[in-house]
């Protein structure tokens, strides 16, 4: 007998197509010759890293941006050959691991340099430098360290110096004060690099809001992430109404069992939640395990095109919901997606969590399966 590669019937579901779409879109906005970087890092937030860069670079994109040496790693282990930027720091001794892999490491800081100055790579380490500008995150900060930095790759045979790039923090703003600081101090270092290092180097900038709000200001690449999966990376952003988004991840489930309170009978945890009358209670197996948090009791999930609410205390692989009928066990519950005319989006339960869509498919764990539509 084949075993089947899930037992469970809670399920993410990932329309590839949509997220083919958004890419396409978002190539629209930006002026000709500039190109789209796909983030994929947190495993795609949370889509599933391998599958988004395949439909990624079969929309044309070709170069893709994660955190973690690891990630890139896995999309080598999976076939893809395109270049991908690792924005995160990693450990010197692990340098040639990228150097093998034709994975391209960002530099901030020169010590970092100095450390792998003896390192005899096997292939050349590709690199990016990252300027500070604003997001006070990581990036060069003086120019002092960006004269000792260039100083390190005319040393250094084995280091090449390919791109160099920034972030903005406050992209997805409408007051745009902020951003224009950044660009202005980017674009001065750009100028200064450009006068003392004779390579022609690959500029990137923008993130998704910049890319939406400030299309015409982008350079060689704009990092895409949010905007990929469908999603605005603000409100104000969604309400500029410049491009139209398709959201890739929907969240099902199935009841799993459904019965008939008493007055006075209670459900979950703590017994916090008691029927006042008679009602049809429903059992739906995904909990706060599967990343769908405790704090979403009270918010709803769709059955037969309709909210129900969550009622109880969440439990690590279950929660219970109030039912307006009886229903089939088997019958799907809708998370997150479309349920005839009613619709949970993603924003929908990050307003509910106070927090931003970003977070809502990361905190989805791996143990809730990723189909591919
Ligand atoms: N570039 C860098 C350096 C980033 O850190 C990110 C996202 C992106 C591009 C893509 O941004 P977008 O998803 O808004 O398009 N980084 C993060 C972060 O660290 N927390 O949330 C998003």
């Amino acid at each position: 007998m084949m075993t089947p590669d899930r037992f469970r019937n809670t399920w993410a579901e990932i329309n590839l197509a949509a997220i083919g779409y958004n890419i396409k879109q978002l190539k629209k906005l930006l002026p000709a010759e500039s190109k789209v970087m796909t983030v994929v890092k947190a495993d795609g937030y949370g889509h599933g890293s391998i599958q988004v860069a395949k439909t990624a670079l079969d929309a044309g994109v070709d170069f893709l941006m994660v955190a973690l040496l690891e990630e890139a790693v896995t999309l080598r282990e999976n076939g893809i050959t395109a270049p991908i930027l690792v924005i995160g720091r990693v450990a010197p001794e692990y340098a040639y691991i990228a150097a093998e892999n034709n994975i391209t490491l960002a530099v901030f800081q020169l010590e970092w340099l100095k450390e792998i100055r003896n390192t005899n790579f096997k292939k050349k380490l590709l690199t990016h430098i990252e300027l500070e500008t604003g997001m006070g995150r990581t990036g060069i900060c003086s120019k002092e360290e960006l004269n000792a930095i260039l100083h390190e790759y005319s040393i250094n045979e084995s280091i090449r110096l390919d791109g160099v790039f920034t972030h903005f923090a406050t992209a997805d703003e409408i007051n745009s004060a902020y951003f224009h600081q950044q660009k202005e101090r980017f674009d001065q270092l750009i100028k200064y690099i450009a006068s003392i290092y004779p390579d022609e180097l690959i500029v990137h900038t923008g993130n998704s809001a910049a890319g939406i709000q400030y299309s015409a200001q982008m350079q060689q690449y704009t990092r895409f992430g949010i905007a990929t999966y469908g999603l605005y990376p603000s409100h104000e952003v969604k309400l500029l109404k410049h491009v139209d988004l398709q959201e890739a991840f929907s969240l099902y489930s199935e009841l799993i069992q459904v019965k008939k309170l008493k007055a006075g009978e209670c459900v979950s945890y703590g017994a916090t939640y008691c029927a006042e009358e008679e009602e049809w209670i429903g059992t739906v197996p995904i909990g706060y395990g599967d990343g769908w948090r405790r704090a979403l009791q009270g918010f709803h999930v769709l059955v037969n095109g309709r909210k129900m609410p969550i009622v109880g205390r969440i439990c690590m692989d279950s929660m219970m919901i109030k039912l307006d009928q009886s229903y089939d066990v088997g019958t799907k519950v809708t998370l997150i997606g479309q349920d005839k005319e009613e619709l949970i989006s993603i924003d929908d339960v990050a307003n509910f969590l106070h927090t931003i869509n970003y977070e809502i498919p990361c905190m989805i764990t791996s143990r809730v399966p990723r189909i591919y539509i």
